[in-house]
């Protein structure tokens, strides 16, 4: 079809003796000005044609016109349907046939012509004026006459008027379309634009060239369209979190943290919990909190000196503290559970660094961070779900107190343009003093939570065997909430888990989040 229009085209440019014009090919050929348009400018575009943009009003016919010129006229239209009931129909049942609005306009006309007449108790036109010359249509004729001559200078202004702004049956709208001339390339046009340069056509180039014909003329190739966009690739995109996740993991990289190795989400209740002194009864080590395995129900105790300096430090305390003054158990330390906090990775490398001490009698001090997920057996809801992304960092190092934490809280907030900070007193098991960190939201003008932090107590790092003098600061915050406040979601749903609308993923970059 399109070769074939294109070659209409190309002859009539070729024959015409008055200029061509795109309005002028659309009726001619009855086809779409759209679609001509578009046919032009490929042929513009090979040099073919060449086109002038014009501009001029036009008389368009309206949709109330068009249903005139496809049904005729409302009251010519309720004559002829009479003619065919036997002069006689129930105004409710043309309605259902021809729509209420067309029935209602031409009711209203051949009552004026006293053409019908009404009875309204049965609802019921009849035809009294059975000669209507239904060739007297004027309204179709006229909306005729529109159609085949829309310019609008070919018409009195008064019917004009009366066409467009009483009846609303046409508009007169300014449209653009092109003039079209040949172009340099015209004896080109019905040849097949070539869109690529092959071996064999460079030998029958080479062939015409050594007979001595004008190999250039053998081929017509296709312009080159500069402008065309790429081929759309469907590539894959990086879920939101992992954007997030990639922004805190470069700033806490620059500012001089290590990532933990956190790849093991079931953990034992002793690294989630004893190692960091939280006593065996603490609410949120029951299964209201915390997710159990029942295969491997229990661990293997690997260290057993360790795990003895632990109980003692539970029970009695020791170097300085009255420890929790229970009887501990054993059992209850052995159970596996899905880990409720990296803070039990940070447990297990603050260990390590003991035992690095212990073997070389050198303490190195170290920055960790890690991010990843978690797991609470708590009740869901928009904000929260079973499990989350938790980022902590920590340094360790002598004689390390609030006030470096608080800087070290700054440092890594403010690369987030998060300069205006709180610090409010809080309460952590395995942290004493502890602090939760508040930032203020420019929108919602007010302090909003961002994390928790703290000093970790010296009733788990001295049973590690970590020198007197090394303190261990500390902090966290999840990766689900800025990144819901980023992206503007409401629903933590509509982040993680399976009702996720994987097309969001190729939103656009995460990078500077900030909460306002
Ligand atoms: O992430 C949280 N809020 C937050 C963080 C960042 C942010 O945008 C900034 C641009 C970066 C915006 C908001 N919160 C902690 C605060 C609240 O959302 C809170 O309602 C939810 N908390 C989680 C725990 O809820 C079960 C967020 C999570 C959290 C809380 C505490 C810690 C980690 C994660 C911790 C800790 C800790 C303390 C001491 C020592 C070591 C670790």
């Amino acid at each position: 079809m399109e070769q074939e229009l294109k070659a209409l085209i190309i002859k009539q440019v070729q024959e015409a003796k008055d200029e061509v014009n795109s309005l002028g090919l659309s009726t001619l050929f009855a086809v779409d000005h759209q679609k001509v348009v578009g046919e032009l400018k490929g042929l513009n575009m090979s040099e073919v044609l060449n086109l002038t943009q014009m501009e001029k009003v036009v008389v368009e016919i309206s949709e109330d016109g068009k249903e005139i010129l496809e049904k005729g006229s409302p009251e010519f239209k309720l004559v002829a349907e009479l003619l065919k009931r036997g002069d006689k129909a129930v105004k409710k049942e043309l309605d259902t046939a021809f729509g209420e609005k067309y029935v209602r306009l031409g009711f209203a006309a051949a009552i004026k012509s006293k053409w019908i007449e009404y009875d309204k108790p049965s609802d019921t036109i009849t035809l009294k004026n059975k000669q209507v010359d239904m060739s007297k249509d004027e309204t179709f004729n006229q909306l005729k006459k529109f159609t085949e001559n829309p310019d609008p200078s070919s018409h009195s202004e008064e019917l004009l008027k009366d066409y467009e702004k009483k009846r609303k049956f046409i508009n007169r709208n300014k449209i653009k379309f092109y003039k079209v001339e040949k172009g340099p390339r015209f004896d080109q046009g019905l040849k097949k634009q070539e869109a690529d340069l092959t071996t064999e056509m460079l030998s029958e180039m080479q062939a015409e060239m050594k007979e001595g014909k004008d190999w250039s003329k053998l081929f017509s190739f296709k312009k080159y369209n500069y402008l065309a966009e790429g081929k759309k690739i469907n590539t894959g995109g990086l879920h939101p979190l992992l954007k997030v996740r990639t922004q805190f993991r470069e700033i806490l990289l620059e500012l001089g943290f290590q990532e933990m190795p956190t790849n093991n989400f079931v953990e034992s209740s002793f690294w989630n919990f004893d190692s960091l002194f939280q006593p065996q009864q603490h609410p949120a080590r029951d299964s209201h909190d915390t997710f159990f395995l029942s295969n491997p129900r229990y661990c293997k105790v690997l260290d057993k000196d360790y795990f003895m300096r632990v109980k003692n430090m539970h029970q009695s305390g020791g170097q300085g503290s009255v420890g929790w003054q229970y009887v501990w158990s054993e059992e209850e330390a052995t159970k596996n559970i899905l880990r409720t906090h990296t803070t039990a990775v940070s447990a297990r490398m603050l260990y390590k660094m003991a035992q690095d001490f212990k073997s070389t009698g050198v303490f190195t001090p170290r920055k960790w961070f890690s991010i990843d997920r978690v797991f609470r057996n708590e009740s869901l809801d928009s904000t929260h779900l079973a499990e989350f992304h938790q980022i902590e960092g920590l340094i360790a190092d002598y004689n390390l107190g609030l006030g470096e934490l608080i800087t070290t809280i700054e440092d890594f907030f403010c690369r987030f343009g998060i300069k205006k900070l709180k610090f409010k007193p809080a309460y952590n098991p395995y942290t004493e003093p502890s602090m939760e960190i508040f930032a203020w939201h420019e929108g919602f003008k007010k302090y909003v939570e961002i994390g928790n932090s703290g000093i970790f107590r010296p009733e788990m790092l001295l049973p590690m065997g970590l020198p007197e003098d090394v303190s261990v600061i500390a902090w966290g915050l999840s990766l689900e909430r800025p990144t819901m406040i980023h992206y503007g979601y409401k629903n933590i749903r509509d982040l993680f888990g399976h009702e996720v609308n994987v097309n969001d993923t190729k939103k656009s970059s995460i990078y500077c989040i900030n909460i306002n």
